[in-house]
Order: structure tokens, then C-alpha cells, then sequence
């Protein structure tokens, strides 16, 4: 009989510091896990021209994590840049069993053209998880300014581009927007992909 009870002791002890650990274990990684990335809006539904030709859009986007960018493929500025970064995000961020896509809208659909977008895209080493739309000049506009709220400059003829910004946002599997990071910044870069990653490992809603 003697001889049990230290054991049943131990026992006890050993469960109560294995739920203490436990315990630990649960603050140390609720602590560790960041805040949820802020929704920052909710983007109105839209369909655009894709390269190949084919009408896509918000319904198509919805239900998948996606990086959207904002580009002219005459640019003689930053696009090419944004462009050459929106190509590295592509190997890293299309792993897995879903792959984050990303969509550059052509803040000049006047001049770019599906052909157009399509030797752009080719030249860039654009894949299959990257689209690049254009449109009329106004449902570019729509979904720039009523959704994506980046920096519009609509002055100019109508020829002419729509916008410069360097930002590339972040959109959740609800069309809500979840970041802005700019393209040009290597820090934010790395942002933007971690926090891909993180929407896309969510729980579905
Ligand atoms: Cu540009």
C-alpha cells in the first residue's frame, strides 16, 4: 500500500506540471501569434479583359488570396520594377495546393490591349497565377478608385494613363482588402509575402 502512494503523487504532480507546461506552451504562442491583418475595405465586383482574352473578374478571384498591382506596360518609370517583383513573387507564393494570384490591372487600357499585355506578360515570365487586366477606361477606374483607393491622377487626356502608385495590395478570400505595401521596397515585399502565406493558411470562413 505505502509504496503507492508517492506514486500516485508523482503522477499528480507530473500531470499538474505537464498542464502548467501546457499552459505555458498556449500563452507563449498566443503571444507570439500577430494581430489579424486589418481589413482595409471590400472591393466592388468587376469584370476586366485578361490577356488571353478572356473575360474574368471578381467572381473568379473570389474564394482565393490574391496580390493585386497597378501597371502600364509603356511605362518608362517604376513598372518595370513593380513588374520584375510581382515575377519574383510568383515561384514562392504558388506553392501548395493553392496558389496566391496575382492580378496587374493596366492603368492604361487604352493602349493595352490584350496582345499588347499578353507580349508584356511573356516578356516578364508571367505564369498561369498571374493575370494582367485591362478594360474600359472606366471600369478601370471604378475599381481603382471605388475600390482600391490607390492615389488617382485623371487629368490628363483621355489617352493618357489613369494613375501611378507603387503600391500592391493584398486581397482576402471575402474581396476585402488586407494590406498595401509598396512594390518598390524590399521590406515590404517580404511583408507582403508573409502575410500572403498567413491568409492563405487561414481557415476558410
Ligand atoms: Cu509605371
Amino acid at each position: 500500500m505505502t509504496p503507492a502512494t508517492p506514486t500516485v503523487a508523482v503522477r499528480r504532480g507530473g500531470r499538474g506540471l505537464a498542464s502548467a507546461l501546457a499552459l505555458l506552451v498556449v500563452v507563449a504562442s498566443a503571444c507570439r501569434r500577430s494581430e489579424p491583418l486589418p481589413v482595409l475595405g471590400m472591393l466592388p465586383g468587376f469584370d476586366l479583359t485578361e490577356r488571353s482574352g478572356k473575360t474574368v473578374g471578381s467572381d473568379d478571384l473570389r474564394g482565393r488570396v490574391w496580390i493585386a498591382g497597378f501597371i502600364f506596360t509603356r511605362c518608362p518609370d517604376v513598372c518595370p520594377l513593380l513588374t520584375r517583383r510581382l515575377a519574383e513573387l510568383q515561384a514562392p507564393l504558388a506553392d501548395g495546393r493553392d496558389p496566391v494570384q496575382l492580378v496587374a490591372f493596366s492603368v492604361d487600357p487604352g493602349h493595352d490591349t490584350p496582345e499588347v499585355l499578353r507580349e508584356y506578360a511573356d516578356r516578364h515570365g508571367a505564369g498561369p497565377h498571374w493575370w494582367f487586366l485591362t478594360g474600359t477606361r472606366d471600369a478601370i477606374f471604378a475599381v481603382l478608385r471605388d475600390g482600391f483607393h490607390v492615389a488617382i491622377a485623371d487629368n490628363g487626356p483621355p489617352s493618357a494613363p489613369i494613375t501611378h502608385s507603387d503600391r500592391f495590395a493584398l486581397v482576402d478570400r471575402q474581396m476585402q482588402i488586407r494590406g498595401y505595401y509598396h512594390g518598390s521596397d524590399p521590406q515590404d515585399l517580404a511583408r507582403l509575402q508573409a502575410d500572403a502565406r498567413r491568409l492563405r493558411d487561414e481557415p476558410a470562413a
